[in-house]
């Protein structure tokens, strides 16, 4: 009997499309890089600084994803135009043609790197490549710190690990995050991923990722 694998053929798709988008990015030079988190580890925090901080270095670009809402676009709007929100209307992640036309929507040509902040969920995202050079998965301390254990796809398919929310370690608040269990179980599923331990609310440790970002920007401008 012919069994006709319904996830299968989703997925054939949505890679023709990601090889579209990679094409795409690929022929202009620009960094596509992949955000994925839980929701309210702090991603739109992040980009908001990132684009903020690095705003005379790199022109940045924001394809937002959300299941219903524009509130991040918006937010995203404060530090710069160049901004597309999908609503994924119940798909708890983004996929390739999503981003394919969004990326028809951005001034592609001005910008030099483009975030996607993918559906707040750490799981069905990992399994739905966009077109991006590399995925950034962050994981806030409130969060718990078995996190890279529990859900080890997204932490040994991606190029950085963000810790946010640093600030609520110490400081009275009682938040049991281990940040070198993390670590190490992240390098264990992930020899090469990169860590940076940040603050995207007081800035603390957002430099290296500053650093990081700049480095890779220019990688591909050689
Ligand atoms: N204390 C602290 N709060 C933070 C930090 N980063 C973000 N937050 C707060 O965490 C909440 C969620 O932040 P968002 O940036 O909206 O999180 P998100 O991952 O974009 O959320 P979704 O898009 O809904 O998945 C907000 O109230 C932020 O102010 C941080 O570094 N420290
Ligand atoms: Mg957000």
């Amino acid at each position: 009997m012919y069994k006709v694998d319904i996830g299968k053929k989703i997925l054939i798709a949505n890679e023709e499309y990601a090889r579209k988008n990679s094409r795409f990015l690929a022929k202009r030079k620009k960094l596509c890089l992949n955000m994925i988190s839980s929701p309210g580890s702090g991603k739109t925090t992040i980009l908001i600084r990132t684009i903020s901080e690095l705003k005379d270095k790199i022109k940045i670009g924001v394809i937002e994803g959300d299941i219903q809402t524009d509130i991040d676009a918006e937010r995203i709007r404060a530090a710069t135009s160049a901004v597309v929100q999908i609503n994924t209307n119940g798909s708890c992640h983004l996929s390739a043609a999503q981003v394919c036309g969004a990326l028809e929507n951005l001034p592609t040509d001005d910008l030099d790197l483009i975030f996607i902040e993918n559906v707040g969920n750490l799981v069905c995202p990992s399994a739905f490549e966009l077109g991006e050079a590399g995925k950034i998965v962050v994981l806030s301390v409130a969060e718990g710190d078995d996190k890279p254990a529990k859900y080890p796809s997204i932490f040994a398919k991606s190029k950085v690990l963000l810790i946010n929310k640093i600030d609520m370690l110490g400081a009275g608040v009682q938040v049991d995050f281990d940040v070198e269990k993390v670590k190490a179980d992240a390098r264990r599923l992930n020899k090469d991923i990169e860590i940076f331990p940040v603050s995207a609310k007081t800035g603390e440790g957002m430099s290296s990722w500053y650093g990081w970002l700049t480095e890779s920007v220019g990688n591909l401008r050689l």
